[in-house]
């Protein structure tokens, strides 16, 4: 009899099922009323007495064994995917939820073919940058405030290794190999110490611009600009600068289009002005091109620098910048996967 119950435990081991129906089979055979331990339980009344405790043993562990192997069984057939009646059927056909392009890659694709299409090439850098290439070549004085703990993401000090602040840093490596003329764009990912808001955030990306030539303008630098506004926004888009200050240009514009949303007329997304600013541009100052080993003499340059973030807000109409993100379905799913 000892053995006949160690034959059954060893069975029950090894024992699957791929269905509720097969699991029930097995509880009925084993537990039911005229199952295998009904029958040896009869059965154990003859058992002499010197193996009757050994036989004991063994019955309840066959019972266990059994009632374990129920509990564990139910448990793998809930999960989807093992054989129960809720499992993923993979055959089915799929929903419409096919991927889509993130916003930030559509708009930035769309900057650079708009540029491309005017000669303009495509250069990527390193995200970890030392203080030259992200401040010192830029012009930025040793005081200056965004060298602080407070806005940089700072790796290493002394000397100072870093998360790079804007993709300026890729034009600095970009000018010291490639002698002018140049016509490039710089896109990518950049990162400032900043507290997370609706507005603001501490990844974000940008796209750059710079062209450096002999007898490259302002007016230069206005016109490739209004190409780029009226490309990106609509053929009505009017543009207006204004004055403004960075330690690499020198003179300093920030450029505004007509709003995109009311025409001009007045409304929530340009404060009622008629007008929303996009870019930050300027004529290279003649320092950072010395710092490159460009002859600021003989060439002249000019830069634009915008946040990709910031034109697909206006493009899409985007109210808060961590919608970008937060990869939530609902949000992705919107944006068409054209470019
Ligand atoms: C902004 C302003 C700007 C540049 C970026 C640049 C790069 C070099 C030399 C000179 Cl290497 N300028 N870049 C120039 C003016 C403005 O960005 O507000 N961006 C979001």
């Amino acid at each position: 009899m000892q053995d006949k119950i160690r034959k059954h435990i060893a069975d029950i081991e090894t024992f699957t099922c791929q269905s509720a129906e097969e699991l029930e089979k097995f509880r009925i055979h084993y537990l039911g009323k005229k199952g295998i331990l009904a029958e040896l339980f009869s059965a154990f009344k003859n058992v002499s007495p010197e193996s009757r405790k050994e036989t004991g043993q063994l019955l309840n562990e066959l019972k266990d064994a059994a009632n374990g192997c129920i509990t564990r069984m139910k448990e793998s057939l809930g999960k989807p995917g093992q054989g129960s009646e809720d499992a993923i059927d993979l055959t089915l056909p799929v929903d419409d939820s096919i991927g889509s392009r993130h916003p930030l890659s559509i708009t930035r694709n769309r900057i650079t073919e708009i540029f491309s299409r005017i000669g303009f090439s495509v250069e990527e850098g390193p995200e970890i940058e030392s203080d030259r290439y992200n401040f010192g070549a830029l012009n930025f004085p040793v005081n200056h405030p965004a060298r602080d703990m407070q806005d940089t993401f700072f790796i290493e000090k002394d000397p100072d290794i870093l998360l790079r602040t804007h993709t300026s840093s890729v034009q600095i490596r970009y000018m010291e190999k490639h002698p002018p003329p140049i016509r490039s764009i710089f896109p990518g990912r950049v990162f400032r110490n900043e507290a997370i808001s609706a507005r603001a955030h501490c990844i974000f990306h940008q796209v750059e611009g710079l062209a450096v030539d002999k007898d490259v303008s302002f007016a230069d630098l206005k016109q490739t600009l209004l190409y780029f506004a009226r490309e990106m926004f609509g053929p009505q888009t009017q543009i207006r600068l204004r004055p403004s200050f960075f330690p690499f240009t020198e003179p300093s514009a920030e450029l505004d289009i007509s709003c995109n949303i009311c025409g001009g007329k007045g409304c929530n997304i340009c404060k009622h002005t008629g007008w929303v600013e996009i870019l930050g541009c300027g004529m290279v100052h003649p320092i950072v091109l010395e710092n490159c080993g460009i002859d600021s003499q003989k060439n002249t340059g000019y830069a634009f620098g915008m946040g990709i973030e910031r034109i697909a807000m206006l493009k899409y109409l985007v109210r808060d910048i961590r919608l970008y993100f937060e990869n939530d379905i609902r949000f992705l799913k919107q944006f068409g996967s054209a470019f």
